[in-house]
């Protein structure tokens, strides 16, 4: 860790594959990073047992994330890849963090009241308090900035408080996060549902894209995306939801403004345009597609990166419980 350098951290959950809108949320962004900054990007496995996981297929979709961070071009050497359950500093500090935080503010968090309704046989203390785990992961490794999508803002608002709170009662402690939220991606709405965020876990496929869609079915899925009444391709989030989505996708995917996409397409009809976002979508993803497949069959390889890097992350992570343990008043024996 080069201590000239601010803090990165991020996590992905490994609750489902991967979306179009968790890699133009926040995955497209971590290897922007990578050069200028300290960075942690996690499989947060912990947080996925919020909701019931099959066991088996949760460690292979926690072997396929990290394959898919490789494959976007996160560096192994410039960044620590680990799994939040390797480091039990996580568990810990929101332990402690737990104690700072008002049930208040927790029952305010709007992922609870969505998760809650969508899981009313399971809504499970760890629903509840996955906020607190999510301030611990950021908190612990004294981080600058949290690359993530704005239905994260909430949560990383929270890890603010709380941190400032702590700060407050003990003295200078954690950093207070800042959240990186890209411009035209903070958001990537259903395909289907264009009022609702792309999420992996939804249970209509027909919703979202995934990272290992091939093309065809990419394709497929564009040209069956909901689009809205009229026929010009202009951004109106309000009135005009499922083209602004496209709009935001194929600006984000090409890097390029929302009005460099309108005067592209001025004239152009929904179906042609829809085609060329599903096509766009498809040669950005192509080759990522290619070395996912190359890594995931590599078993080996990718446990080395996870043991390799539990140890860097556990190190770190050992000197800020350690410095809260102290503070807080216990007996430090670590
Ligand atoms: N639709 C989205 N648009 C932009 N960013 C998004 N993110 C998620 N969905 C979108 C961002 O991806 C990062 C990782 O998210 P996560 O796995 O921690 O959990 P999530 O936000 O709950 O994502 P999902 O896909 O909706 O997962 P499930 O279905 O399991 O709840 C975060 O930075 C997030 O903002």
């Amino acid at each position: 860790m080069d201590p000239d350098k601010k803090t990165i951290f991020s996590g992905i959950q490994p609750s489902g594959s991967i979306t179009l809108g968790n890699y133009l949320g926040a995955l497209k962004n971590f290897g922007k990073l990578q050069d200028k900054y300290n960075c942690y990007y996690c499989v947060v496995d912990m947080h996925t047992l919020t909701v019931r996981q099959d066991p088996q297929a949760l460690r292979e979709r926690s072997y396929q994330l990290l394959a898919l961070y490789l494959a976007c071009g996160l560096d192994p050497d410039k960044n620590v890849l680990f799994m939040q359950s390797h480091v039990s500093g996580h568990a810990e500090l929101s332990w402690i963090l737990g104690c700072y935080t008002y049930i208040g503010e927790l029952s305010r968090m709007t992922q609870f009241k969505d998760k809650s309704q969508r899981h009313a046989d399971n809504v499970n203390g760890g629903l509840f308090t996955y906020p607190v785990l999510m301030a611990a992961d950021i908190l612990l490794y004294k981080t600058h900035l949290v690359p993530i999508g704005v239905d994260q803002k909430q949560h990383l608002e929270l890890a603010r408080n709380i941190a400032e709170r702590f700060n407050n009662i003990y003295g200078e402690t954690f950093v207070v996060p800042e959240p990186f939220i890209p411009q035209n991606s903070a958001k990537i709405m259903s395909l289907q549902e264009p009022e609702k965020k792309m999420s992996k876990s939804d249970t209509n496929t027909n919703n979202f894209i995934l990272l290992t869609d091939p093309e065809d079915v990419i394709i497929k899925k564009f040209k069956k995306a909901v689009t809205d009444s009229g026929c010009e391709i202009v951004y109106d989030e309000e009135n005009k939801p499922g083209i602004s989505n496209l709009i935001n996708i194929y600006a984000s995917i090409n890097d390029i403004s929302r009005d460099d996409v309108m005067k592209e397409f001025e004239g152009s009809r929904y179906g042609d345009f829809k085609i060329a976002v599903g096509t766009s979508v498809a040669s950005a993803l192509a080759p990522i597609q290619k070395k996912y497949f190359e890594y995931i069959e590599d078993k080996g390889y990718l446990n080395s990166i996870f043991n390799k890097n539990a140890e860097i992350a556990r190190e770190n992570a050992n000197k800020t419980l350690k410095e809260v343990y102290e503070k807080v008043g216990f007996i430090v024996n670590r």
